[in-house]
């Protein structure tokens, strides 16, 4: 049986050396930004999960451009949480220096809307400019299933990439956010006026990782892995993988797992410790 136990939480995370955490949709919640299944929102009637392929794409690339331009201007809109502001704020050297001092800490997350990266921005820039912190301690974040403001060239020759925050991304969107809310997008844009590469003109996409799609940093993340003895699995349903199998890998070498969730869920099997609720009291709680 897992332990509920913040105060033994709390010693093994002093000792612990190399931490890492996989975050999922959880994590972004409290900032209004629905989950893909389970507890926390579901994006109305689109299903995320039978949008968010290459087929998809494919065969209607209006629906799911309608589909994405409507997460980005949620996206837009919504703050970091208190959960990504304790995990930010866990990030910087010198906080750990004092919670878990001498440890290395990378967040992993499977979230596309940038709310982690934002929530580092504004843990650091509310630090003293004066403190000089070693590169090689820098914020650590992997967004391994991409990120809804990169826009990629669908053409493999040129594969052009580019971060883009414009809203909306391109005439033809505007307003047809209002209708996917409404759960009534009927409205087919021609490809011609879908967001086009700015390099060689041809389709662009999301940059996010689709089905069936390789992830991001996965060697980075294996590496991470491989040395962590300490995992923090944080708002994931922990059945999409390869993130869903971290955590029992630390576990197979030795290494603590921690899992941060609303409810009971399939990463309740590889947890020492368990803590139900919603992660923006939880983890700041912990992390604390
Ligand atoms: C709260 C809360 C609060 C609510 N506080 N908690 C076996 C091995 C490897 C792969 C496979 C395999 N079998 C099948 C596969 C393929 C597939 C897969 O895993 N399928 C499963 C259904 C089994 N995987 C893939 O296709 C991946 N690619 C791949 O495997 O490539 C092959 C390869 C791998 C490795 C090396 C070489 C080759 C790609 C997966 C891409 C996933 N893409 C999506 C869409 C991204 C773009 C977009 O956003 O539109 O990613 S799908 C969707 O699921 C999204 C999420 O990141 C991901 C995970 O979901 P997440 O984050 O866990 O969200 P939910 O909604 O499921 O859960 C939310 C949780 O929060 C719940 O538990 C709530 O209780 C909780 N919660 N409020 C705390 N306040
Ligand atoms: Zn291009």
């Amino acid at each position: 049986m897992p332990s509920h136990d913040m105060n033994s939480f709390q010693t093994v995370l002093r000792s612990s050396k190399h931490i890492i955490a996989i975050a999922g949709a959880g994590l972004s919640v409290a900032s209004g930004i629905p989950t893909f299944r389970g507890a926390g929102g579901l994006w109305r009637k689109y299903d995320a999960m039978s949008l968010a392929t290459p087929g998809s794409f494919r065969r209607d690339p209006s629906l799911v451009w309608q589909f994405y331009h409507y997460r980005r201007e949620v996206a837009l809109k919504a703050m970091p949480n208190p959960a990504h502001l304790a995990l930010a704020s866990f990030s910087l050297p010198q906080t750990r220096a004092l919670i878990a001092p001498d440890s290395t800490f990378t967040l992993i997350t499977q979230n596309v809307d940038g709310l982690s990266a934002r929530a580092s921005q504004q843990v650091q820039s509310a630090q003293p400019q004066f403190l000089d912190v070693p590169d090689d301690t820098q914020t650590k974040l992997l967004e391994m299933h991409g990120r809804l403001f990169d826009v990629r060239c669908t053409s493999a020759k040129c594969g052009h990439t580019e971060f883009n925050t414009t809203s909306p991304i391109c005439a033809s969107l505007a307003g047809t956010e209002l209708a996917i809310a409404a759960g009534d997008a009927d409205h087919a844009i021609p490809v011609v006026d879908l967001p086009r590469c700015s390099e060689c003109g041809a389709l662009a996409r999301p940059g996010v990782v689709w089905f069936e799609e390789v992830p991001l940093h996965l060697d980075v993340i294996e590496n991470l892995v491989d040395q962590a003895d300490l995992c923090l699995v944080v708002g994931t349903s922990s059945t999409l993988y390869p993130a869903a199998g971290y955590a029992s890998e630390v576990q197979e070498h030795g290494g603590t797992v921690a899992v941060f969730n609303l409810e009971h869920s399939a990463g309740d099997e590889e947890a020492d410790f368990l803590f139900l609720g919603p992660c923006e009291e939880t983890l700041p709680k912990a992390l604390g």
